[in-house]
């Protein structure tokens, strides 16, 4: 029997012995026999109850802190919040603690709410534990000893996604090199239709650049691009077209670049053309033979490294006479980024390629960074009654897609980013590969803000998700909050 179930069935013997021989009746020998039995089984209980549940070690006994935060849980809007309580960040949502090295930093956390919450700071190895109730208040308190920006996040399931996460800033933040270029592609950022024009030659010209970027808030990584963002340009020509490409690979680069499209035929799609080294440029030309959103990307080993970094984009191909019209367009790219610190640390994360090879990603990003298109500056923009595209590419390099927007069904969808083939109608969520595209068409009958994510939603929890938000006026009948109302 090992000790904990030992533990078990000592505590209900002694507690039934205690009952049947407590002050009430006389004591007889035996009884005094039994006395002494159960004493002797609570030393033992006592003993073995000790080693079992070891009694918490004495606290750490810190000097008075040098800083001291109060924090209260909240929500804003369907959000999860911290919010600051007194001094400079009163009021503030998820607001930005700050310390100098080596002083104490004492944390104050009251549950503003009677739902579980709690705060961590992984690298200070400091939390609260558990806060039930409204109203409950827990204190954690520790030295601040490293310079870097650190998160203080809370770690019930799902609630940092929810927006429990700030950052705590230890010295000059500058030092931890945690703010980076946006490489954030707006996804109203591409071209306009080409319409009935006949073939023509299009020039495309494209610069390789890595680029220290913004991954997340006071977190950067070391990306490669096409032309600084994420995804690269998005390329349209029409069936017909002779397409020059000229990639150029910028001074500053440490790596050889390249690119293969998709809507090549030849072989490597340009990439055997197109091994630039640092400083150099490399041109060839193709003819658009079939029409098609098609991904290209960098192809230089190793291919998947380089992809995961950034370097991708769609070419869209028109068929003769263009698509039909609509009222808005948009462009959206989802891939991996493989980081040898676990999501989330502060600073400037590296690049892991085992964790690459194993396909164990840390992020997972729309158009290149953590929530990226869930900010009121890159979210989708439309009013209701707006015809929506949206091109959609998987750049990976592994992951499959599961394409849906949450709230919407999609009345049009060019699987495989085939726009030969008959479009499909009335989809809920659309599977896209790595490597692959599609064209998904709505038009939104409802305002409010509808979710851009890839159904396997443990990775919106990585940073996999974007916004779109409708205004105006919907028709009234199709959507509201309460019993049926004739
Ligand atoms: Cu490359």
């Amino acid at each position: 029997m090992n000790r904990k179930n030992k533990a078990r069935w000592l505590l209900p013997l002694t507690l039934v012995l205690a009952l049947a021989l407590s002050g009430c009746f006389p004591e007889s020998p035996e009884q005094k026999d039994a006395r002494a039995t159960v004493v002797a089984l609570s030393t033992e209980m006592a003993a073995v109850q000790s080693e079992v549940f070891p009694q918490p070690a004495e606290p750490v006994e810190y000097p008075a802190a040098d800083v001291v935060y109060t924090l209260t849980t909240g929500a804003e809007g369907t959000n999860l919040v911290f919010i600051g309580v007194g001094g400079e960040i009163d009021g503030v949502v998820n607001p930005t603690l700050t310390a100098d090295p080596g002083q104490v930093v004492q944390i104050r956390v009251i549950n503003g709410m009677a739902v579980e919450h709690d705060l961590r700071i992984d690298e200070f190895d400091v939390e609260t534990g558990s806060l039930l109730a409204e109203g409950e208040e827990k204190v954690i308190t520790f030295r601040a000893d490293e310079v870097g920006v650190y998160k203080y996040y809370c770690s019930i399931p799902g609630h940092r996604a929810a927006g429990m996460e700030g950052t705590l800033q230890v010295g000059d933040a500058e030092v931890a090199g945690a703010t980076g270029a946006n490489i954030v592609r707006h996804p109203a950022d591409l071209p306009g239709p080409i319409g009935a024009r006949g073939p023509e030659l299009v020039q495309v010209e494209l610069t390789a650049q890595e680029v220290v970027g913004q991954l997340a808030d006071g977190t950067t990584y070391n990306y490669f691009t096409y032309n600084g963002a994420i995804p690269g340009p998005f390329i349209r020509a029409r069936v017909g077209d002779t397409v020059e490409v000229t990639l150029n690979n910028d001074t500053s680069s440490t790596f050889v670049h390249s690119i293969d499209l998709h809507s090549v035929n030849g072989p490597g799609g340009g990439a055997v053309y197109t091994q630039v080294e640092p400083g150099q440029s490399k041109v060839f030309t193709f003819q658009a033979l079939q029409p098609g959103v098609y991904v290209y990307h960098c192809a230089t080993p190793s291919h998947a490294h380089h992809i995961q970094s950034g370097m991708y984009g769609l070419i869209l191909i028109e068929p003769e006479g263009g698509l039909p019209p609509v009222d808005k367009e948009f462009y959206v790219m989802q891939g991996e980024i493989y980081t040898a610190e676990p999501f989330g640390t502060a600073g400037l994360l590296t690049f892991d390629h085992e964790a690459m090879l194993d396909e164990d990603p840390e992020y997972l990003v729309f158009n290149g960074a953590a929530g990226a298109l869930a900010s009121e500056v890159n979210a989708l923009q439309a009013e209701v009654g707006d015809t929506v595209r949206i091109y959609f590419g998987v750049a990976g390099p592994n992951f499959t897609s599961s394409f849906h927007v949450i709230g919407e069904i999609f009345d049009k969808v060019y699987p495989y980013g085939s726009i030969t083939s008959p479009a499909i109608t009335d989809v809920q969520t659309v599977t896209v590969a790595p490597g692959g595209g599609v064209i998904v068409e709505f038009t939104i009958d409802v305002p409010g803000r509808y979710i851009l994510v890839d159904h396997a939603l443990s990775r919106l929890e990585r940073g996999l998700v974007g916004f779109l938000f409708a205004t105006g006026e919907g028709e009234p009948g199709i959507f509201y909050e309460g019993p049926y109302q004739p």
